[in-house]
């Protein structure tokens, strides 16, 4: 054999080799360099070529070229390996495992703990009560007269085997279960669901979650509500916003008054969220009227107290840009994993 095409040869078999123990890809850049690059040694063969006898001219050129793409073949080949073994096209086991989705709270839970959380700063304390309640809870204590039509079965849950017993429609019977066992002073938030025979839109719902303030002492005035209404919205939305008192009638409050609080989306101006109006109405409140005070067994000669009311859901559409109710209680996973972040 002509001494170049075994010089050719131990080219190939030392390339083979060097590629054959790189462990890294900068040690396979340096050998490619080596041999394929611009100025490599594969390069400088070819010029070597014009030189050949030509009697091995053409097979040292054969050679040459089935050298340069089996080597060619074998670099690439030991790139994507590298690649593939840190994760370009596959798997890098240097990166953090993927944990699996265990769940998230629900955007109503923190909502209400946020809202809970206002009123527990400023010394109120939170109360409970049953979702199943009684009539005279519900509407009896509250004043609520025989003829009101909240009473209906068109607007009201009444359980089909157990007469005289509803699913509650606000969270006032805990403030009159809270009035019935201690005196004042009291000051309570009472949160949790309650229940309309409505029919299910966008923005209602038969079941949805109420928070209720009630504050009892002597000498408590319309002024503190109206302060405490503030305060509460200002830590919710923003210190900037305003409330607005519209008077109204509740059976249980006199006076009573819809709360509106200006809209934090657009300073009052007007937009989209407000319908141009510049307000938004979140909720009711009044002075406890003192037949509610004479039937839990508070005199009210000697204490005054006022009430508010509001809805979570109301709340949670507003701050987490929510456009339907319903999907707070289809628990799909997708709407669900966007609050709360992970557990
Ligand atoms: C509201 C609005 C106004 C309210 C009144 C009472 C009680 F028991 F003290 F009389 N609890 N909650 C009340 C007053 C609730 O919700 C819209």
């Amino acid at each position: 054999m002509h001494e170049k095409l075994q010089e050719l040869q131990a080219h190939r078999d030392a390339f083979m080799k060097e590629a054959d123990n790189v462990t890294d890809i900068d040690q396979l850049e340096a050998v490619r360099v080596k041999y394929l690059g611009r100025k490599g040694l594969i390069a400088s063969l070819f010029k070597l070529i014009a030189e050949l006898p030509p009697e091995v001219k053409g097979v040292f050129g054969k050679e040459l070229n089935r050298l340069k793409n089996d080597a060619t073949e074998k670099v690439e080949s030991i790139e994507a390996g590298f690649k593939k073994s840190n994760g370009e096209s596959g798997f890098d086991p240097t990166l953090p495992a993927r944990r699996p989705f265990h769940g998230s709270y629900h955007p109503l839970t923190l909502m209400e703990r946020e809202v809970r959380r206002v009123f527990q700063k400023m010394g109120f304390t939170v109360a409970r009560g049953p979702e199943v309640e009684d009539i005279w809870h519900n509407f009896d204590a509250l004043n609520t007269p025989d003829w009101h039509p909240s009473r209906d079965a068109s607007d009201t849950l009444y359980l089909e085997d157990r007469d005289g017993w509803l699913l509650r429609t606000e969270t006032s019977p805990i403030q009159i279960r809270t009035m019935q066992a201690q005196q004042p002073p009291i000051r309570i938030v009472g949160p949790g669901r309650v229940f309309r025979n409505d029919k299910p839109d966008a923005t209602h719902s038969a079941m949805f979650t109420q928070v209720e303030g009630l504050y009892v002492d002597k000498g408590v005035t319309f002024a503190d509500l109206k302060g405490t209404v503030l305060a509460f919205y200002r830590h919710i939305f923003g210190s900037s916003v305003k409330t607005r008192f519209r008077p109204h009638f509740f059976p249980f409050t006199e006076p009573s008054a819809e709360v509106d609080v200006s809209c934090a989306f657009c300073g009052g101006k007007g937009c989209r969220v407000c319908k141009q109006s510049g307000w938004i109405e979140m909720g009711g409140s009044g002075m406890v009227d003192p037949n509610v005070f004479r039937t839990v067994g508070i005199d009210p000669e000697v204490y005054t107290g006022w009430a508010f009311g509001l809805g979570i859901e109301r709340l949670a559409l507003l701050l987490y840009d929510v456009d339907d109710i319903r999907l707070f209680y289809e628990n799909d996973e997708r709407f669900l994993a966007q609050f709360g972040g992970r557990r």
